[in-house]
């Protein structure tokens, strides 16, 4: 593995930072403070392991609901994350029309999510075609959650980046329940992955709480589109140890001891592990980084408690011609 001790830790640090500020959202949630959360628990490995095999700022990325960790990685600072949350003016996705998470980040290069799952696979497929075109370099990532790959987009999207040898990969993110639903009833194949042989591309199964394994999965995937050799299917098998959202009740559909079990393999705890026995995180590093964070997410609580709501007549600016001429301060929106 061709990563710095440097770089294995900052991989470490944002890990936490995803994993703390997800945390404090459900915080706020419980608080009545903000109304809706959706979470990327559980998915840190699958999700900061695939963005640093990528080049940020220059590389795109399609992403879904869950991917606050990518995101984070992307560019994203906790202190607009939380302007989301609170639907506060200046929040760079809608400018906080969308619900909290919907992410888009426009400086980048990160194209704002729809609520329909599976949108997102013919908007990666686009932009991989556009990058075609122009003779670029760059590649696309697109993630998407399991039983959304039931959507007639997915197949769609994907079989028009193999026909073409695209620059695309797609990141299952398999967290093994779409809400309430098994994967087990959502598909009769055993892997995601497998279906890769249907489309034409290279599918791969990894195990998705284990960041350095999806690092050299998602390099190898971008070095192979980089290449022009076209699109990689990747199932990142996760779980999600947190109801569905702030509005799930999962105790109706799984057990505790299930995800007790689950826990025990904890991205953030194998990680940890991992650098404690390579001798490169001691306990006072990981007291600093502990500290450090918390510090970044309750300056970010702050700053976005003490923002303005935006003002009410912003609220048609970009959706209708006839106010196209306002422009929302602190936004990308004009
Ligand atoms: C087309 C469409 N159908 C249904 C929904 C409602 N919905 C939102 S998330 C979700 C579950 C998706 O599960 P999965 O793809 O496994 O992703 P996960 O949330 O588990 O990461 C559903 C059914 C939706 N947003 N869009
Ligand atoms: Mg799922």
């Amino acid at each position: 593995m061709n990563l710095s001790k440097d770089t294995l830790l900052d991989m470490y640090y944002a890990m936490l930072r995803s994993r703390r500020l997800d945390e404090r959202a459900w915080v706020l949630h419980r608080q009545g403070k903000i109304v809706f959360h959706i979470s990327g628990m559980g998915h840190e490995a699958s999700q900061i392991g695939a963005a640093f095999a990528l080049r940020r700022g220059a590389d795109w990325l399609a992403p879904y609901y869950r991917d606050l960790g990518l995101m984070l990685c992307f560019g994203l600072t906790p202190r607009e994350f939380m302007l989301s949350l609170f639907g506060k003016q200046g929040e760079v996705s809608s400018g906080a029309r969308q619900m909290p998470s919907h992410f888009g980040l426009r400086r980048a290069n990160v194209i704002s999510t729809s609520a329909p799952v599976a949108t997102q696979i013919p908007h990666a497929a686009g932009i991989g075609l556009g990058i075609k075109m122009r003779g670029e370099d760059a590649v696309v990532l697109t993630c998407i959650g399991e039983g959304s790959t039931s959507q007639g987009e997915w197949y769609e999207g994907l079989n028009w980046a193999a026909v073409h040898k695209l620059p695309v990969i797609c990141i299952v993110q398999n967290n093994q329940y779409a809400i309430s639903v098994p994967a087990h009833l959502q598909m009769a194949v055993p892997n995601v992955a497998d279906r890769a042989a249907a489309f034409g591309m290279p599918g791969v199964v990894v195990d998705g709480n284990d960041v350095l394994s999806v690092y050299r999965v998602i390099q190898e995937a971008a070095d192979r589109a980089r290449r022009g050799d076209g699109p990689t299917l990747v199932e990142a098998k996760t779980y999600r140890p947190v109801p569905h959202s702030s509005d799930d009740d999962d105790r109706s559909y799984r057990s505790r001891e299930e995800v007790a079990e689950w826990k025990k393999r904890d991205p953030i705890l194998m990680f940890k592990t991992y650098l404690e026995m390579q001798g490169q995180l001691t306990k006072e590093m990981n007291d600093e980084y502990e500290a450090r964070v918390v510090a970044e997410v309750d300056d970010a609580q702050k700053f976005a408690e003490a923002a303005p709501y935006p003002n009410l007549e912003w609220a048609a600016g970009p959706v209708y011609a006839d106010h196209t001429e306002y422009t929302i301060p602190n936004t990308q929106y004009k």
